[in-house]
């Protein structure tokens, strides 16, 4: 059967293991892929986002929200030949143009285990994932990463492996927290709202899905918490299509 005709262009961080690895770029492929939305995928190297994008026209971040004027996720809708770039305000376009099946973008449960999963668990995931992210770029990519990324930390990135126990043992109690809301209406489905996945699943399982890419002894670490097991488990079937 001959493939659908695809409804857009997702743009994608390039990596040498050839699939999606961005957590920000899985959340709306975990979108697409659970409303069947037909796509293409274009992977972009690193030092390639930003003059990719803005040949695109595609306005660029403000400065003062974001530390970088390009980031992918970025999508071309082709059917209105309309660019957008953030995976939130992609979100939201996706959501208003494909409205059935309904994702809820936010609710008050998802946003309160969203801002305790990036202040609990994000510095974790980056004292494990960001050192050993480099291993999977291109070298064109590797110098652009090590490059930005040691220029923000002021010291090597593999230095940061030296905490990443100690990170992991401070978060405990806090993840399995974290881990709880998630299972806030286990009795009818094992998504954050319950019997039908919600962003917030999408932006825990992409997480996750990152992790699991990245270095799978991170994504173990994770899915011996409570809460996030269940959410990527109940995610999986939407994470086919990773290219
Ligand atoms: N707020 C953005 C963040 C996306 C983001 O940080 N993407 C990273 C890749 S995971 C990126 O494109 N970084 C560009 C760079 O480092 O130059 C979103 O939610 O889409």
């Amino acid at each position: 059967m001959a493939a659908p005709t695809p409804e857009l262009i997702l743009y994608d961080l390039a990596s040498t293991q050839g699939v999606c690895f961005s957590p920000a770029v899985w959340r709306i492929r975990l979108l697409l892929n659970y409303k069947s939305i037909p796509y293409t995928t274009t992977f972009l190297e690193f030092p390639d986002i930003a003059p990719t994008l803005s040949a695109l026209n595609i306005p660029p971040h403000d400065a003062t929200t974001s530390k970088h004027p390009y980031t992918v996720p970025a999508i071309h809708h082709l059917p209105t030949n309309t660019f957008v770039m953030d995976s939130l305000a992609i979100a939201a376009f996706i959501e208003k143009t494909y409205p059935v099946p309904e994702v809820v973008l936010t609710s008050d449960l998802g946003a309160q285990i969203e801002e305790k999963a990036r202040k609990v668990v994000g510095p974790a995931f980056y004292v494990s994932l960001v050192p050993r992210e480099i291993r999977i770029l291109s070298p064109r990519s590797q110098e652009y990463f090590r490059r930005t990324r040691e220029a923000a930390l002021g010291h090597p990135l593999e230095d940061l492996l030296a905490r990443e126990d100690a990170a992991w043992e401070a978060i405990g109690d806090e993840a399995r927290a974290a881990g709880a809301l998630m299972r806030t209406h286990k009795e009818s489905g094992p998504f954050v709202l319950g019997e039908k996945p919600c962003f917030t699943d999408f932006f825990i399982a992409g997480a996750l899905q990152n992790a699991r890419v990245v270095d799978v002894g991170v994504w173990e670490r994770c899915m011996r918490v409570e809460g996030f097991r269940e959410v990527y488990e109940a995610c999986e079937e939407w994470m086919g299509k990773k290219d």
